[in-house]
C-alpha cells in the first residue's frame, strides 16, 4: 500500500471548508446588511479528524483506495437556524445554486439524507446534503465531497450532548440513559414547534431591530458626511433632532427623519455640483 500523505490529502477539504464557510456567512451578511431576516444564524466548519476518518473506515469496512469517494464527511458544514422552516429556505437556495448553474457551479448535490423527516433511530434530527465541491489546488482543480448539516438551535443543542455521551459511552450507552435522550428528543421537537408558532411575532420584531439598526447606521452616516460639506451650527441641530428621535423610540418618525436627512444631503450634493461648474466656467 502506498504511504498516506494525510496532510497532503485533507489539504483540499481544509480548503473547502474555509470558502464554504465563508460563502454562507457572507449570504448570512448579505441578508441583513439589505435588512431582510437571514434564516442562517450560525456557520461552522470542520475537517474530520484522522481518527474519525479511520474509525469511520474501520466501522464500515471501507479500504483506503475508496475513502475520499465512501467518507462523504470528511468536510462538514455546519449551518445552524432558528426555525425549522429555514432549514427548507436554506436547503432550497443550495438546491438553486447547485441546479441553477449546472455544469458551470463549483457546487453539485451528491445526495440527500432527511433525518428530520426520518428521525433516525437515535433520536438524531438533521437534514444532510452531501455535495461535489471544485476547489483549486496546486495539482490543479479537484473535486472533492464535503458533507453540509442543516438544523435548528434545539436539534444542535440535542446533537451536541448525544454526540459527547458517543464518546463517553462508545456504543454502549446504558438503557437509561438512551431513554433519557429519547424523551429529550421529543421535547426538542415540542419546543421547535412552539418557537414555530411564534415565528411570525419573533421574525417582525427582529426586523424591525435589524431596521432600526440600518436606518441609525445610515443616518450617522449621512449626518458625517454632511459635516464636510456644510455648516457646523447646521450639523449640530441636525444631530440633536437624531439623538432626540432616537430617544423617542419611535420607528416611523426615525424613518421620516432619515428620509428628510436624504433630501437635505442631496440639496447640498447638487449644490456642490453647481458650484464645481461655477469653479470651472471662471
Ligand atoms: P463527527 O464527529 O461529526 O465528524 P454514520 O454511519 O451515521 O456514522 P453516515 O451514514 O456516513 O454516518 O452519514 P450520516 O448519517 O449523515 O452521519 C454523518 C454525521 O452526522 C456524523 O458524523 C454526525 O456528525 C452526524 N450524526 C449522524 N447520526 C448521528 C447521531 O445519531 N447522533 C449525533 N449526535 N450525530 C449524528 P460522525 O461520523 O459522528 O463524526
Amino acid at each position: 500500500m502506498e504511504i498516506q500523505l494525510w496532510r497532503e490529502i485533507l489539504s483540499p477539504y481544509e480548503q473547502a471548508v474555509t470558502e464554504l464557510v465563508e460563502k454562507f456567512q457572507h449570504l448570512s451578511l448579505e441578508h441583513r446588511e439589505r435588512g431582510l431576516y437571514s434564516p442562517i444564524e450560525q456557520v461552522t466548519g470542520r475537517v474530520k479528524s484522522i481518527t474519525s476518518i479511520l474509525e469511520k473506515m474501520k466501522r464500515k469496512n471501507i479500504p483506503f483506495e475508496e475513502m475520499e469517494e465512501q467518507v462523504e464527511d470528511i468536510a462538514g458544514i455546519r449551518i445552524i437556524c432558528q426555525f425549522e422552516e429555514d432549514i427548507d429556505t436554506v436547503a432550497a437556495i443550495i438546491r438553486r445554486v447547485s441546479d441553477l448553474i449546472a455544469g458551470r457551479s463549483d457546487m453539485e448535490i451528491k445526495c440527500i439524507k432527511d433525518y428530520i423527516a426520518h428521525q433516525k433511530e437515535s433520536g438524531y434530527r438533521s437534514y444532510h446534503l452531501v455535495i461535489y465541491y471544485h476547489v483549486e489546488t496546486l495539482n490543479g482543480p479537484k473535486k472533492i465531497q464535503a458533507e453540509i448539516q442543516i438544523r435548528t438551535m434545539a436539534m444542535n443543542f440535542w446533537a451536541t450532548i448525544e454526540h459527547s455521551l458517543q464518546y463517553k459511552y462508545k456504543t454502549n450507552i446504558p438503557p437509561y440513559v438512551k431513554e433519557r435522550l429519547a424523551n429529550a428528543a421529543q421535547a426538542i421537537i415540542a419546543l421547535d414547534g412552539e418557537m414555530s408558532s411564534v415565528r411570525n411575532e419573533i421574525m417582525n420584531a427582529q426586523n424591525s431591530s435589524l431596521m432600526q439598526r440600518n436606518l441609525v447606521m445610515d443616518i450617522l452616516q449621512n449626518i458625517e458626511n454632511l459635516y464636510q460639506k456644510s455648516n457646523r451650527r447646521e450639523v449640530e441641530k441636525i444631530q440633536d433632532e437624531f439623538y432626540r428621535i432616537y430617544a423617542s423610540n419611535d420607528l416611523q418618525q426615525l424613518k421620516r427623519f432619515h428620509q428628510q436627512l436624504d433630501i437635505i444631503a442631496e440639496g447640498y450634493c447638487a449644490q456642490a455640483v453647481t458650484s464645481e461648474g461655477w469653479d470651472q466656467n471662471l
